[in-house]
């Protein structure tokens, strides 16, 4: 595993992890194959007074050699990699009987995000009817913008399109980055089975694991756990948003972490326009409690 990757938190991103690295030690090694090739040819073939350059006109076995080295390795790597390209893209592997279905609308700048209610229905917006346009149906649509809420652990499909150009939906954590194209619905998916949910007792890089909203818990008995929305990070301390007002702790006077949602960035990961280094939303995962709290206190708004 390489250490400076997001850590990975859906159940394809391990195959994604181990393809990458793989790629990534045999791209490293003819890098230095050939840059140590390369140098000592350019000393053994420096200039020297009296000696005259040499005319080859190449050599058979070698062009054979390297020809058949890298059809071998592309050869190998597209046999590895069909599987789990299949397993992330294809929608006839998709597992089947989705826990939540969404649908992802790009539009510059913003991510809209629709969760179709109890209805399971898109488009019913309250008041409006999809054909009609009266207002009979009683319609459940919950329209957000840059925030896209899922429970952990579970499998969610997402229906994603673009309003007017082309876009990249990227979620490094999930290992998933798919293009939002207009006019066509393109189905994803994606299961946060490796988000580890335990409660955090080692508390370095708490926002690089998309710890959000929790409950922190006192070495000292006597301070009353508090919870809030962990919001910056610093190597000692933890800033937490606690009913509007910004408190800091220090990292050694938290005995525990219990999360209840975590937090990750969707970046647009295609140049979309001017405003598009400013295209970012917001996966919020939450535990099935927090997830059945925030879907009742939205729906009632
Ligand atoms: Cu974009």
């Amino acid at each position: 595993m390489l250490r400076w990757l997001p850590i990975n938190i859906s159940s394809f991103g391990q195959g994604v992890d181990n393809l990458f690295t793989l790629i990534y030690w045999i791209t490293l090694v003819v890098f230095v194959l050939v840059m140590a090739t390369l140098v000592v040819f350019l000393i053994k073939y420096r200039h020297r007074e009296g000696v005259r350059a040499e005319y080859i006109e190449g050599s058979t076995k070698l062009e054979i050699v390297w020809t058949a080295a890298t059809t071998v390795i592309v050869f190998g790597l597209a046999m590895l990699s069909f599987p789990q390209w299949n397993n992330i893209k294809s929608p006839s592997e998709f597992p089947q009987n989705p826990d939540v279905v969404v649908e992802v609308r790009a539009k510059q700048f913003n991510w809209k995000v629709i969760h179709p209610g109890a209805d399971n229905e898109f488009n019913t917006e309250a008041g409006l009817d999809k054909e009609l346009g009266t207002v009979d149906d009683p319609g459940d649509d919950l329209k957000k913008l840059d925030e896209l809420h899922v429970p952990v652990h579970k499998v969610v499909h997402v229906r994603l399109i673009s309003e007017d150009v082309i876009h990249s939906f990227f979620v490094p954590e999930l290992r998933l980055k798919q293009d939002a194209l207009p006019n066509r619905y393109i189905p994803v998916w994606f299961d946060t089975k490796e988000l580890d949910v335990s409660p955090i007792t080692d508390f370095e890089n708490v926002r690089r694991k998309g710890c959000f909203t929790g409950t922190l818990t006192f070495t000292d008995p006597n301070t009353p756990s508090v919870t809030g929305n962990i919001v910056f990070e610093t190597d000692d301390e933890l800033k937490v948003n606690v009913d509007g007002e910004l408190n800091t702790y220090n990292k050694t006077d938290v005995k525990q972490l219990d999360i209840t949602v975590w937090r990750f960035e969707i970046p647009c990961a295609e140049l979309c326009g001017l405003g598009h280094s400013t295209m970012v939303g917001y996966l919020y995962v939450h535990t099935q409690e927090s997830y059945d709290a925030w879907l009742t206190e939205e729906m009632s708004n």
